[in-house]
């Protein structure tokens, strides 16, 4: 169950933790979401355990863990469980030494979070925009590539979102990353163009083969599978999700 801090200073919170429990991810063969956490704790070089979750038949310690969303991820950090895979991120980068994810000034995380924030609630529309069909389908494109174009600029003249290596809001994007050409495969629709959106396309490409990520990028052909196998399952969901 998820517990309060005590009133520790910062620094002596981040030695405490640093003489960690064990830390365990409750995430899924094809989660973008448990993957952002997994990016993170790679990034960090925190050795952790990777619990697969059934989500058709979902475990009572996720049950327990997340009771609200009922969703992955889920970090349980010894008897302390953090949700939501933003929330975790931010979580693991105050917690442990090791490369900054987000940076020191405030300003300049208020930034990296409004872009991250940006390409959260983007995350679904895009990945649906490939499973919607007809006319439907033509709009949220529309809208999608809007939002992609003011991606694409923010990323140009730079290798990663966060500069040189990955950051915050390189690991918020993850779905454009492994995710990207094993969709555009499945459904054989391409919504981020390589001639309109090239930086995001060379970013996709970069983040999929991150050295320090290999261990959790996603096997492709595992995924195309997976994908492959409920296509038709997938499709009604974006219909379904259309109308909501
Ligand atoms: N906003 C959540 C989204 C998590 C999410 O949607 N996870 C999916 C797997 S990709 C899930 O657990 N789905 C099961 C369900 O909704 O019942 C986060 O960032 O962690």
């Amino acid at each position: 169950m998820v517990r309060c801090f005590s009133k520790k200073t910062a620094s002596s919170q981040k030695n405490q933790r640093n003489m960690s429990p064990p830390v365990k991810v409750l995430g899924h063969l094809t989660s973008a979401f448990a993957h952002r956490v997994e990016a993170a704790l790679r990034l960090k070089g925190v050795p952790y355990e990777l619990i697969r979750e059934d989500l058709s038949n979902k475990s009572e310690l996720l049950l327990a863990n997340n009771p609200v969303h009922k969703t992955v991820p889920v970090l349980l950090h010894g008897d302390q469980a953090i949700c939501e895979s933003l929330v975790i991120v931010e979580y693991i980068d105050e917690v442990f030494d090791g490369p900054p994810l987000l940076p020191a000034d405030p300003y300049d995380r208020a930034m990296v979070r409004f872009w991250a924030d940006f390409m959260d609630k983007l995350f679904v529309p895009f990945w649906m925009a490939h499973w919607v069909e007809g006319e439907a389908q033509k709009t949220l494109v529309e809208e999608v590539k809007q939002k992609l174009a003011l991606l694409e600029a923010q990323l140009k003249g730079k290798r990663f979102f966060g500069g040189d290596t990955i950051g915050y809001i390189d690991i918020a994007a993850c779905v454009l990353g492994p995710w990207l050409s094993m969709v555009e495969e499945v459904t054989g629709v391409v919504v981020l163009d390589e001639d309109e959106y090239p930086a995001l396309r060379r970013w996709s490409k970069e983040y999929s083969s991150y050295e320090a990520l290999k261990q959790c990028i996603p096997d492709r052909d595992q995924l195309v599978a997976f994908y492959t196998e409920r296509k038709e399952n997938y499709k009604m969901m974006a219909k379904a999700w259309l109308k909501q």
